[in-house]
């Protein structure tokens, strides 16, 4: 669910595939060690071919050794879109001249009108700076090494710390608010407002993982412990508020929210028309009854479809906390023994919320 909210980032398959650990970029790193410089194409597809010329033809498996070796003569080494066998080397690279590319030497303008004209990955490796670049379609990515990385993403976790408690104190607010019902839409807009605030980071976090490889799982631990059911929980307050309309449901409204700008997001109105709440006039202050999902989901278990029946029957969260034994018994799936459980459940998730 979490790296749906990447999947238009196509460039990080591309810092998957070569993030520390794969075969890929141990050869790369000991290019980059014996400092010969390097031009790889990875892709083999007729348009690569026709714009290869001469050169060795090599065709054996891919490993980082050979890779190493066959860096050390001139010109270009191409690699299998599949990463499973080197196909040629010593090879010139003759992409269409008339390419913009905003590269001084040779090589970095030809890696640049190679990967814009192909679509496929170049890699390049200068000789005297020392720097690998990637290169894909018209993206430019420069490969930052690992220590730099994991510094970026620790602070990001610290970052994210931060506003995860902050978080937390608009979520424990709204539950109480909730329960003594008098919740305006500025609380919940609030919490929906800080939740996507939390999961750019994480997003942010999530890339420096790909790119880490195997360098990147202490990161990624404290990544999950630090957001688990966030995400969770903001669908569940989203489908606590919104007014249905249009047939949008609470994935469009996710998928809405994280489509915001940053600017649109620090103005909780936005989030309150995506909610449903429009009108010239959307007020802040308006009082707002939650349907009752996500407390009701503290419950244990409590199949959603009985969860549904009740929400249904009583109308929101106060129609069932104030529903006697007898009353909900009455509803769907709902028999005595189960009856009698909710209204204890609702009891201690009372007690929990005001001691706290
Ligand atoms: P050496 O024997 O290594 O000196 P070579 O024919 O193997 O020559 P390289 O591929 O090593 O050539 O290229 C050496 C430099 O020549 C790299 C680049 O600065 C320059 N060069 C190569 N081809 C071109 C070109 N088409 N236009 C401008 N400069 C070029
Ligand atoms: P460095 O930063 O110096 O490594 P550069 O972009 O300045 O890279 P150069 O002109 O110094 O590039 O060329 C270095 C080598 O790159 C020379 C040759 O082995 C390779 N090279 C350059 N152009 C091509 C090409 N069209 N096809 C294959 N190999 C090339
Ligand atoms: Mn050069």
């Amino acid at each position: 669910m979490r790296l749906e909210r990447l999947k238009n980032d196509s460039f990080l398959d591309v810092l998957k595939m070569m993030a520390p650990g794969t075969t890929l970029r141990e050869g790369l790193e000991n290019i980059l060690k014996a400092k010969t410089g390097a031009l790889i194409v990875i892709g083999d597809s007729p348009e690569v071919i026709k714009i290869v010329d001469g050169g060795f033809t090599i065709n054996k498996p891919y490993t980082s050794s050979h890779l190493y070796e066959l860096a050390k003569m001139d010109g270009a080494i191409v690699v299998s879109k599949d990463l499973k066998v080197i196909l040629y080397a010593n090879a010139l690279l003759i992409p269409d001249p008339t390419i913009v590319t905003t590269e001084t030497g040779t090589r970095h303008k030809t890696a640049e009108r190679f990967a814009k004209q192909t679509g496929e990955i170049v890699v390049c490796i200068s000789q005297r700076r020392n720097v690998i670049t990637l290169y894909k379609d018209s993206k430019k990515y420069i490969l930052r090494d690992t220590s730099t990385i994991l510094t970026r993403a620790n602070q990001a976790l610290q970052t994210l710390e931060k506003y995860k408690s902050v978080l937390d104190a608009g979520i424990k607010k709204l539950n109480v608010l909730e329960l003594e019902d008098i919740v305006t839409l500025n609380d919940v807009t609030y919490v929906i407002q800080r939740t996507e605030m939390v999961m750019r980071i994480v997003d942010e976090i999530d890339r420096y993982i790909c790119e880490l490889g195997n360098e990147g799982r202490l990161v990624s631990m404290q990544l999950e412990e630090l957001v688990q059911n966030v995400e969770n929980n903001v669908w569940l307050v989203i489908e606590d508020y919104s007014i249905k309309k249009d047939g949008i449901n609470t994935n469009d409204i996710v998928k809405h929210l994280r489509n915001l700008s940053n600017d649109e997001l620090v103005d909780q109105t936005s989030v309150a028309k995506l909610l449903g709440f429009s009108g010239a006039t959307v007020s802040l202050d308006t009082s707002v009854l939650p349907k009752g999902y996500r407390m009701l989901s503290r419950l244990p278990k409590l199949p959603v479809t009985i969860m549904k029946n009740m929400i249904n029957e009583f109308q929101n969260l106060q129609g069932v906390v104030k529903a006697s034994i007898e009353d909900l018994d009455k509803v769907e799936g709902i028999g005595e023994v189960r009856a009698k459980s909710i209204t204890e459940g609702l009891l201690r998730i009372k007690e929990q919320t005001t001691m706290d």
